[in-house]
């Protein structure tokens, strides 16, 4: 019997938990949150994330065996990654330049290309000043992504890590932002080789 429940749904930040899992082989019991009809503001949900947002994590066996809930996704990775000593190195600099590209996609990439979904395609109005803003900062930083790949297979270090797990799921957004990924060649050439992974791609489908 796993230990973990895992409240999540099929979004940018949800799959960064569900494709972090499944890439650790982890068994989870996985509680759907559909957003779409407002259960993350249901006192149950709240009791598990004050903030209203999925991805949450359970573990019944955390720390000292006791129970620990923890929401925001890069704190979950964070948390997973040192459960299991897999996808963040231990070692002080690699471990900080894993962090350092998790916190880049936790300021940056989301917080901005969540806008650019919302005014390009949720917004009822359709409002230049912010769609250009939210757009020119979203390609700018495809541009930092794709300089940071230049020559390199991951986004921190040598190996994959929990910053490729978090970024990924934004990426597969490319076709909501408008991003042609041609434009892009290293990062086209990383999304694709990350997507090839079976456990990866299967946890971007969960929930079902
Ligand atoms: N910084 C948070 C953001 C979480 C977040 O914005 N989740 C969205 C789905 S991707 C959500 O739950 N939205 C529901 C709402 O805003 O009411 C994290 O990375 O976990």
């Amino acid at each position: 019997m796993t230990s973990l429940d895992l409240y999540t749904w099929k979004t940018s930040n949800g799959r960064k938990a569900t494709i972090m899992l499944e890439e650790c082989g982890l068994e989870y019991n996985v509680h759907p949150i559909d957003i779409s009809t407002e259960m993350q503001f249901s006192d149950e949900f709240v009791a598990i994330n004050p903030n209203s947002k999925i991805p949450a994590l359970v573990d019944h066996n955390g720390p000292n065996g006791d129970r620990i809930t923890i929401f925001e996704s890069g704190a979950i990775l964070m948390y997973l990654a040192e459960k299991t000593g897999l996808f963040m190195p231990t070692e002080p600099e690699k471990k900080y330049e894993v962090i350092q590209w998790v916190m880049f996609q936790m300021g940056g990439i989301g917080p901005i290309f969540g806008q650019v979904h919302h005014f390009k395609r949720a917004a009822k109005e359709k409002v230049p000043y912010a769609i250009n803003r939210y757009f020119n900062e979203c390609r700018r930083l495809y541009g930092v992504l794709d300089a940071r790949l230049e020559n390199r297979n991951f986004l921190a270090n040598e190996d994959l890590s929990i910053a490729d797990f978090c970024v990924l799921p934004w990426v597969f957004r490319h076709d909501w932002q408008e991003i042609n990924l041609q434009d892009f060649q290293n990062v086209q050439r990383w999304y694709e080789m990350l997507m090839s992974r079976p456990a990866l791609s299967k946890g971007m489908e969960i929930p079902k």
